[in-house]
């Protein structure tokens, strides 16, 4: 297997078994339509009813199924209830599940499921590794590929009812007339799946393409521009969700660049949307190459104004306050804004996880930030409830994350990957689901439902996202990566000249006392920025968890740890035991060898050499460079570098970083 199919390896029924068993739907909308289709062509089960009822304002896009004796019944509110419901009966139909006697009802946690694409209008896609993007400019809108379908419908089977089609680093030009053309003819595919578009703007696009004299959101003829161009993009995409925007950050246009807030210029955006129902989704990833710590900044600039967006923007939080790390606390903003809408933002690509090189299963990363409290509102106050409407009222909740699709015939390069899709898809929908049973549900619809299969798989992704977190940057080390492309360790790197919030040194401090980043009161006071207890919890060295000691202290080498250990042995032991699982995975992997199609083993083991190697490079990287300061051996018992430091200081990957 090539693993185009993803998690959709449903055989088509023969017209025999068709004949067997009826689909009939009250609904015969265009979603309504393509659940019936979907269950005409792949249900092999009894009769099934699609049922519209419009009473059932609780299910919004959820739905009921139910048995009814001789067959099934789904029951929704809205079409999109209906096909969410036909993916879920196919979905347990994969998992080999008796459904007499079924009664079961869903209702997702989010109103908005949103995937965020960082595809460049040139075919590029900005921390992309599963090859160029889907989306064919060039031939939109006359030639239509298959796999525009084909991406829509996967998407739909897991929940997602929403995307952002261009990088956050928007081109002006997606707002042209022809490029809106193009959104046009994705925006007509993805409708019948339940999904509907959003765009990446950029702030400047009044003065780039409309001649408008500047782009400052107080300019009369601004607001006029934006209003004229949602108005013909609501004519040609009439169910147009809204802007994603990047702004006044790493060198992106916007408001401030004419002395205005950030409120002020989403405001501006959503006058515009308001009378189409049209939403803001305004990011909160800005930070500036000033002396205070980066991890502070989102906070300080959001908080003064909070209170001062409208009711379509939502606030768009990266899940931590620095940038998709392997491991980060939560980002503080979270709940610290009291009067605003707030959501999350999740990274799918692995830009910092080894690219699509690495297996690295990322639903314990998703459910470790939302299932954070945040304490905000007392106890229980998670991220999940803080966005999910159950702690704070919104017009509509919303969670998104950055794709890792691609062109390349798996979807996301590594096979394992497109588990990370799936996971948030399902996650988006019900936040409660454990990592555990959305990796079941994966393996077996994506392997084999064989429970030896599927317990030695599970096993293998419920490890690697530690393993990645111990040979990367385990105790709460963060990017120590290589300068800008972020693949492979360079904790030694600085280019002069360069930003100091884009160097390893900035991050990880270490100097012959110890290393981390005080973010402490006697720091930076970062830890300020989180609601009691948790600030004195981080803020103190002994009760801050050791998975974020060096994120939140500057901690001497000879520190005793709670394992007993000093801080430097436990270090090494850590970059060892990362080490280690990966080679457990390697083992693991290669007992599956006859359960597993060969092209699909083949290629997932080749991948895991890479990153055997990759972990070993990480170790040794990290441990000869720290021990220039910690002047201590590494611990006798663990592996020995096989690496010289300054060997390693010769690598240069030529990576092309596109944006
Ligand atoms: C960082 C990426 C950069 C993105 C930026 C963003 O390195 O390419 O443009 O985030 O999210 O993770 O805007």
């Amino acid at each position: 297997a090539d693993g185009s199919q993803l998690w959709l390896r449903y055989d088509k029924v023969t017209a025999a078994e068709a004949g067997r068993r009826q689909i009939r739907s009250t609904s015969s909308g265009p979603v309504a339509l393509m659940a019936k289709a979907e269950l005409d062509d792949y249900w092999r089960g009894p009769a099934v009813e699609l049922v519209i009822d419009k009473k059932k304002r609780e299910y919004g896009e959820g739905y009921q199924i139910k048995w009814t004796g001789s067959g099934l019944q789904i029951l929704a509110q809205q079409d999109r209830g209906l096909l969410y419901g036909a993916y879920h009966l196919l979905r347990l139909q994969g998992e080999g599940k008796d459904l007499r006697g079924v009664d079961l009802t869903e209702i997702p946690a989010y109103d908005i499921r949103i995937l965020n694409h960082w595809d460049n209008l040139d075919g590029t896609i900005e921390r992309g590794y599963a090859g160029r993007s889907l989306w064919k400019w060039l031939e939109l809108p006359t030639q239509i590929s298959p796999r525009y379908a084909a991406y829509a419908r996967a998407n739909a089977s897991i929940g997602i009812n929403a995307v952002v089609l261009n990088n956050v680093n928007a081109s002006p030009d997606i707002l042209r007339p022809d490029y809106l053309l193009k959104v046009k003819a994705l925006a007509d595919i993805f409708r019948p799946y339940g999904i509907q578009v959003y765009l990446s703007i950029n702030f400047s696009s009044p003065k780039i393409i409309g001649g408008v004299k500047d782009s400052d959101p107080l300019n009369p003829d601004v607001s006029t521009w934006w209003k004229n161009k949602v108005k013909e993009i609501y004519r040609t995409i009439p169910d147009f969700g809204g802007f994603l925007v990047k702004a006044n950050s790493e060198g992106q246009p916007g408001p401030q660049d004419y002395g205005r807030t950030h409120a002020d210029g989403a405001n501006m955006l959503a006058d515009a949307l308001k009378p189409y129902d049209g939403l803001v989704m305004w990011r909160a990833f800005v930070y500036n190459p000033t002396t205070e710590d980066r991890a502070k900044q989102a906070y300080q600039e959001f908080v003064p104004l909070d209170g001062k967006f409208s009711e379509n923007v939502i606030i768009q939080i990266k899940n931590g306050p620095i940038d998709f790390q392997p491991r980060e606390p939560f980002n503080p903003l979270f709940g610290a804004l009291r009067k605003s809408s707030e959501m999350v933002e999740f990274q799918i690509t692995q830009e910092y996880l080894g690219f699509s090189n690495h297996l690295v299963y990322l639903a314990p990363l998703f459910k470790e930030t939302l299932d954070s409290d945040t304490y905000s509102d007392g106890k229980g106050s998670t991220i999940a409830k803080l966005t999910d409407g159950t702690l704070r009222p919104a017009k509509k909740t919303a969670i998104s994350a950055v794709a890792n699709i691609g062109e390349d015939t798996n979807w996301t390069g590594h096979h394992f990957a497109q588990a990370n899709w799936y996971a948030f898809g399902r996650l988006a929908w019900d936040h409660q689901l454990s990592s555990e049973q959305i990796a079941e549900e994966w393996i077996s619809l994506t392997f084999s439902r064989e429970e030896q299969l599927v317990h030695a798989v599970k096993e293998i992704m419920m490890t690697s996202r530690e393993a990645v977190v111990n040979y990367m940057m385990p105790l709460g080390l963060h990017h120590i990566f290589a300068f800008d492309h972020h693949y492979g360790p360079e904790p030694w790197g600085d280019r002069k000249g360069g930003r100091a919030d884009w160097m390893p040194w900035y991050y990880h401090n270490a100097d012959t006392v110890g290393m981390g980043f005080d973010r402490t009161a006697s720091g930076s006071d970062a830890v300020s920025q989180y609601f009691p207890p948790l600030d004195e919890i981080y803020g103190d060295i002994t009760s801050c968890p050791d998975s974020l000691l060096l994120w939140f202290h500057h901690v001497s080498w000879t520190h005793r740890m709670k394992s007993g250990r000093t801080m430097w042995e436990e270090l090494c032991y850590r970059y060892d035991a990362g080490v280690q699982q990966v080679r457990e995975l390697q083992k693991a992997w290669d007992r599956l060898e006859h359960q597993v199609d060969s092209q699909r083993f083949a290629a997932v083991q080749s991948k895991l050499k890479i990153q055997a190697k990759d972990a070993v490079w990480w170790k040794d990287a990290c441990l000869l460079y720290f021990k220039t300061f910690a002047r201590q051996p590494i611990p006798y018992d663990i592996e020995r570098p096989v690496h010289e430091l300054e060997d390693l200081k010769k690598i240069k990957l030529n990576l092309i970083h596109h944006n």
